[in-house]
C-alpha cells in the first residue's frame, strides 16, 4: 500500500453522513483557499487567519446557502496546510453541492485519514498522538475516552521520548569509548551504563505491561459466563444488565447459542458472553454444538465467571465445567461464583476470587461488578498517565524490551564487548523510534490511516 500524495488540495466532509442541523466540510492544501473563494461571496481574498466569516455559497449565480467558514493559515491548522472550514446546513443536498463546487475548484475528494496524515507529517503529531486521534473518535467509555486523550495530548509520546532520550546519552558515551579500541572501560563506568540500561528496561517493561489492562480498556474486557446447566448464567447475565436479555427457564439446556451483551461498569467497557451450560451428559448434537461454542468464546476470554448452583450439592457437570473452564481459560482470569444464595447453600465458599451472589435477588452482584473492572481501575489509580492500548506500540515496546534485557545481562559480564553492547542499544532506539514514527516505513503508515474515517 502506498502512501496518498499530500501535496495537493483535499476536500472531505468531516460529520458523519445522512441529515442534520449542521454539517462541516473540510478543505486542505495549498489551493485550500482558492478552491473555498472560486464559490463564497463575496470571495475572501486574503482570509485572516483563523477567522470565521458568514459567507454566501454559491453556484454560479445561484444561492447553495449560508455558511459560517473559518481560515486556517498553514502552518497553524490542525494539517500544517492552508485549511477551510465549511459549517452548512446538514442537507444532503447542500453538502453533495459544497462537495461538487470544491471539486470544480481544484481540490480532490479525500481519503480515509488524509487530514491526520498530513498533520502527522508535518510534524503536528507524532505517530502516536495520530493514531489516538482514530481512538478518541472510537472510545465509547469513560476509560477508553481517557486512555485516548491522554495519547493524543502526548502522554505515551513523552514517556518513549524520555526512554530513547536515556539511551541516545548512554550510546553517545559508549561510542566515545569504542573509538578508543585498545582502552577496557573501567569498570565504574560499566556500572553506571548497566544501571542506566536496567533503569531504561523498566520503565519499558512498565508501559508494555500496562498493554493488558489498556487493551481492556480500549476494546471492551471479554467477560464469559460458564458453568454446569441451570446454575443460573443467563439469570446472571440479565441481572447484571439489568433487563431480561437471554431466556430463563427452569429446563436445562435453555441456552444453546452464545450471547453476547455490553455493559459499562465504572466507565469501563464490559462484554459479556453467556454460554450454553457444560454439562457432563450432554444428549443432543445441538446441546454438544452449544458447548464448542462455550469452548470457543471461554478461548477468547480476558476473563471467566464459573457459576454453580449453590443449593445444591455439587454434580458431575460442576466438575467437568471447573476441569474444562481451568484448561481453557489459560491466561484469563477465573472468578468462581456460587449462585442462588438467596436459598439454603450446599457449599461454602473458599477462596479467592470466589463469591456468593443471587441472580434473583441482586446479591453479591457489586462486588462481582468491582471485581470485573478492578485490573482497569488499578492502571488508572496507579497513576499511570501514559496508558498502551496499541497492539503495535506493545510489539515494539517489547523488542525494544528484549534489546535491553540483553544489554544489561552484557553489561553484567567482566569485559563486555563495547560494539555489541551499542548494536543492542541501536536495536531498542529503533524500535523506541517506530513507536513514536520517526522510522515507520510507508506500508505502516498506510495501513494505520487507512483505517481511520473519511474527513478526519
Ligand atoms: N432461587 C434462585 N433461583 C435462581 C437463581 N438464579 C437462577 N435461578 C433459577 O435457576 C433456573 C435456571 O436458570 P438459568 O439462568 O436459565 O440457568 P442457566 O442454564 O445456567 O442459564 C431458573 O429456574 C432460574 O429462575 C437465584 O439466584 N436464585
Ligand atoms: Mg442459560
Amino acid at each position: 500500500m502506498k502512501l496518498p500524495e499530500t501535496n495537493d488540495t483535499i476536500v472531505a466532509q468531516a460529520t458523519p453522513p445522512g441529515a442534520g442541523a449542521l454539517a462541516v466540510i473540510r478543505l486542505s492544501g495549498p489551493g485550500a483557499f482558492g478552491a473555498a473563494a472560486s464559490f463564497l461571496s463575496p470571495a475572501p481574498a486574503e482570509p485572516a487567519h483563523r477567522s470565521a466569516r458568514m459567507l454566501a455559497v454559491k453556484d454560479g449565480a445561484r444561492l447553495v446557502d449560508r455558511a459560517v467558514v473559518v481560515f486556517y493559515r498553514g502552518p497553524a491548522s490542525y494539517t500544517g496546510q492552508d485549511t477551510v472550514e465549511i459549517s452548512c446546513h446538514g442537507s444532503p443536498y447542500i453538502i453533495r453541492t459544497i462537495m461538487n463546487l470544491a471539486l470544480r475548484g481544484g481540490a480532490r475528494p479525500a481519503g480515509p485519514g488524509e487530514f491526520t496524515l498530513r498533520a502527522f507529517l508535518n510534524g503536528k503529531l507524532d505517530l502516536t498522538q495520530a493514531e489516538a486521534v482514530g481512538e478518541l473518535i472510537a472510545a465509547g467509555s469513560a476509560g477508553a475516552h481517557r486512555a485516548a486523550i491522554t495519547q493524543v495530548e502526548g502522554a505515551v509520546s513523552q514517556r518513549v521520548r524520555g526512554i530513547k532520550a536515556s539511551l541516545v546519552n548512554l550510546l553517545a558515551e559508549l561510542e566515545v569509548r569504542l573509538d578508543d579500541s585498545y582502552e577496557e572501560i573501567p569498570a565504574l563506568q560499566i556500572k553506571d551504563f548497566a544501571l542506566r540500561a536496567a533503569a531504561a528496561l523498566a520503565e519499558t517493561r512498565e508501559l508494555a505491561d500496562g498493554f493488558e489492562a489498556g487493551r481492556g480498556i480500549k476494546e471492551g474486557t471479554r467477560v464469559v459466563i460458564t458453568g454446569a446447566p441451570n446454575s443460573g448464567k443467563s439469570s446472571l447475565l440479565n441481572a447484571l444488565l439489568g433487563y431480561d436479555r437471554a431466556m430463563v427457564s427452569r429446563e436445562a439446556g435453555t441456552t444453546r447459542d452464545t450471547l453476547e451483551a455490553e455493559l459499562e461498569l465504572d466507565g469501563f467497557s464490559v462484554i459479556f458472553t453467556d454460554t450454553a451450560g457444560l454439562n457432563a451428559r450432554a444428549a443432543s448434537r445441538l446441546e454438544r454444538e452449544g458447548m464448542r461454542r462455550a469452548a470457543k468464546a471461554i478461548e477468547r476470554a480476558d476473563a471467566v465467571v464459573l457459576v454453580s448452583d449453590g443449593s445444591v450439592e455439587e454434580t458431575a457437570s460442576d466438575r467437568k465445567a471447573e476441569k474444562e473452564a481451568a484448561r481453557l481459560a489459560a491466561g484469563a482470569r477465573l472468578i468462581r461464583v456460587i449462585n442462588k444464595a438467596d436459598l439454603p447453600l450446599k457449599r461454602t465458599p473458599r477462596g479467592k476470587d470466589r463469591l456468593k451472589i443471587s441472580a434473583k435477588t441482586g446479591a453479591g452482584l457489586p462486588g462481582l461488578k468491582a471485581l470485573l473492572v478492578a485490573e482497569q481501575k488499578k492502571t488508572f489509580r496507579d497513576g499511570a498517565q501514559a496508558i498502551v492500548t496499541s497492539a503495535r506500540h506493545f510489539a515494539a515496546l517489547a523488542a525494544a524490551g528484549s534489546e535491553l534485557t540483553a544489554l544489561t545481562a552484557l553489561f553484567r559480564k567482566k569485559n563486555p564487548p563495547a560494539e555489541l553492547a551499542a548494536e543492542h542499544l541501536r536495536g531498542a532506539l529503533n524500535e523506541l523510534a517506530a513507536i513514536l514514527g520517526e522510522t515507520a516505513p510507508e506500508e505502516v503508515l498506510a495501513d494505520i490511516f487507512c483505517k481511520f474515517c473519511v474527513g478526519k
